[in-house]
């Protein structure tokens, strides 16, 4: 089960929304054959670890996979099938499949056809791997971070719209990875208007770009601005934070990235929508003629975030703060 996790977890870029899933057959406790999910959309890690496999199954051979197999039509048929097809007589699986379409469905189906199964091998390991999976199906609702570049005084912004870099080259370039891990990347029409971003995650290796998600009343954007380029867009004319994440949940998204202004922000803080918050803070001041992202001061206590982990950028600091 280690090998069936660790063959997949170099796909977590190009497989999420969906879960790293890795899957092995083995023979008199040899290794004969090994698959991974290796792109969303792509073959479910079983059935590359059979077409990998060069070797008749008999009542010997034994199939690992971290995550239960589906049972349903998605974007690839059931794994179930091709298990019971192949003729395999034993399974050990990692975790149930917190996917209502799958949970414990997969494993009936295996059982019934006459499948030896063993579940609950490594599951912790196999859910915190897949954080924001197993998070979206248990709370029923998407993960949420929040992300802030902010002045040593707390400060997002200039007042007179002057805009200014306030964190330092290598900070922007962390935030990048911090987008790739996302599914979607959420924002407000200020933030678009004023500061022209293009939101997409740029690093250096391929990756299921996030979705955009711009909060806005208005119907006439601008499709040339770069913030529509790069991947697809969704303007949604909702205030409701609440359905707003429910609607992003119900598409199968399980991680949302806010990066907004201080009004969005403070929305989404006040609502208990926060389950991270990473703070990128320079060692500049703003003073006066900062727009502060917080009202009445530092507020991460107050909504129940505490320090996890932190470190310096450059001379900037990296905070992460979580429930
Ligand atoms: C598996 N093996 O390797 C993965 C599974 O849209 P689809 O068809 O790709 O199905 C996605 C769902 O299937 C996903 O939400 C999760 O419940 C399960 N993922 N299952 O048997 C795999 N990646
Ligand atoms: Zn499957």
């Amino acid at each position: 089960m280690k090998r069936a996790l660790e063959i997949s977890a170099p796909y977590k870029y190009l497989a999420k929304p969906n879960p790293m899933v890795g899957a092995l057959i083995t023979k008199e406790g040899l290794i004969l054959a090994e698959g991974a999910h290796e792109k969303f959309g792509g073959a479910h890690a079983e059935v590359n670890c059979f077409n990998a496999l060069d070797d008749e199954i008999d009542d010997s051979h034994v199939m690992i996979c971290t995550l239960e197999p589906c049972n349903h039509y998605g974007k690839t048929p059931p794994c179930t099938e091709r298990i019971i097809d192949s003729g395999i007589k034993k399974i050990v699986i990692g975790s149930l499949d917190p996917n209502p379409k799958v949970a414990g469905k997969g494993i009936k189906k295996l059982q019934a056809a006459g499948i030896e199964v063993k579940h609950g091998v490594l599951a912790n390991e196999v859910k915190e791997l897949n954080k924001f999976f197993f998070f979206k199906h248990e709370n029923k609702r998407a993960y949420v971070t929040i992300k802030i570049a902010s002045s040593s005084d707390w400060k997002s912004h200039n007042k007179d719209g002057s805009s200014t870099w306030i964190t330092c080259e290598n900070s922007r370039k962390d935030v990048q990875l911090v987008r790739a891990e996302h599914d979607v990347i959420l924002t407000g029409g200020n933030t678009v208007r004023n500061d022209q971003p293009r939101m997409n995650a740029r690093v250096s290796f391929p990756i299921n770009q996030p979705k955009k998600v711009l909060l806005s009343a208005q119907k006439d954007w601008d499709r040339s601005l770069d913030f529509f380029k790069n991947s697809e867009v969704k303007v949604l004319d909702e205030k409701n934070l609440f359905k707003v994440i429910e609607k992003l949940s119900d598409e199968d998204l399980n991680s949302v990235l806010v990066e907004a202004g201080p009004k969005l922000v403070q929305g989404f803080l006040e609502n208990g929508l926060c389950d991270q918050l990473i703070v990128y803070q320079s060692p500049d001041k703003l003073g006066e003629n900062g727009v502060s992202w917080f009202e009445g001061g530092r507020a991460i206590d107050k909504y129940g975030l505490s320090l996890k982990s932190s470190f310096t950028i450059d001379r900037d600091k990296k905070s992460v703060f979580e429930k």
